[in-house]
């Protein structure tokens, strides 16, 4: 509502003098306007079709990569062909208007908040265009072989190439969880957009800024589970809101 509007601007006024006053911790709902589905939103997201320990695992590739393999590449394929969206362009204008003045901090895979032009993104959960292997490689582990729909492999010792996102039970990666812990900690706003708050520890990044001070604004068109500790609610979706509040 208006009000709310009007006080998440004040406290955004107030973090803009600050050194990375402004920490945005953002999750699939801010692509789902560009085409994206979500994971947990009830009829669209890739949750209700697949079984995450299936297809979010490590265990669930080693059973059966062609499957997950296949999964990605779609994945990579609607990725390419999407643009971001007004929530992605206000994030980045913003930041380009204020250098040093925020922190981008991400769950999503798919470079929509770098297509927009926000620098320096912390991606939390890996990047869904990129590759790594799966075992320690070998020496000749860099001639990855090609396989039609199936995961390249190197052909001397069998190792498999594998998306380089975070699965379930694997760490993030170190340093940039290091970042995003510590811009939480200093931030003096926190906004909250387009995740449910599920899956942690990047959850957690919220708790860590409310413990050290800062408001959390959530912005999401439903209830998350992060609603509860949050200092506003914004309702609707990101391509609406985040233009409005950060114009
Ligand atoms: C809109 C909108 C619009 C719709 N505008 N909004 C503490 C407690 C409980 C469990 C754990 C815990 N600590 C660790 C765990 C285990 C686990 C976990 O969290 N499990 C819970 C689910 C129960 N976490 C892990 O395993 C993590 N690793 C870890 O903890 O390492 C330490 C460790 C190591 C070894 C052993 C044990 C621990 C790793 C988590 C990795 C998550 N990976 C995925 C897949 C990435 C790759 C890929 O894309 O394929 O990341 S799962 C998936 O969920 C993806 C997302 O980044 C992540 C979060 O989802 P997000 O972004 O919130 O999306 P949704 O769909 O949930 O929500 C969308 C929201 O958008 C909704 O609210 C909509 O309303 C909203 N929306 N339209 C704005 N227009």
């Amino acid at each position: 509502c208006a009000t709310t509007m009007a006080l998440v601007r004040q406290w955004l006024a107030q973090a803009q003098g600050r050194h990375k006053g402004l920490a945005v911790l953002t999750g699939a709902g801010v692509s789902a306007e560009s085409g994206v589905p979500t994971f947990r939103d009830d009829s669209t997201g890739y949750w209700a079709r697949f079984r995450p320990e299936d297809m979010a695992s490590e265990a669930g590739y080693r059973r059966d990569p062609q499957h997950v393999w296949r999964w990605y590449e779609y994945r990579r394929e609607l990725v390419r062909n999407v643009q971001p969206n007004a929530g992605h362009l206000a994030l980045a204008h913003w930041a380009q208007r204020h250098p040093a003045g925020m922190t981008l901090i991400t769950q999503n895979v798919d470079g929509l908040h770098q297509k927009a032009g926000s620098p320096d993104v912390l991606c939390l959960h890996g990047e869904l265009l990129k590759n790594r292997w799966l075992n320690h490689r070998c020496a000749q582990c860099d001639l990855a072989h090609p396989a039609a729909g199936e995961p390249p492999y190197c052909p001397a010792c069998g190792n498999l190439v594998r998306p380089a996102v975070v699965w379930f039970g694997e760490s993030l990666p170190q340093g940039i969880w290091a970042e995003a812990e510590q811009a939480a900690q200093n931030c003096t706003l926190m906004l909250v957009v387009g995740t449910s708050g599920a899956v942690y520890p990047a959850a957690g990044l919220a708790q860590i800024a409310r413990q050290a001070g800062a408001r959390v604004v959530v912005i999401n068109p439903r209830p998350t589970e992060l609603d509860a500790m949050a200092h506003a609610l914004l309702h609707g979706p990101s391509a609406e809101l985040l233009p409005q509040l950060l114009c």
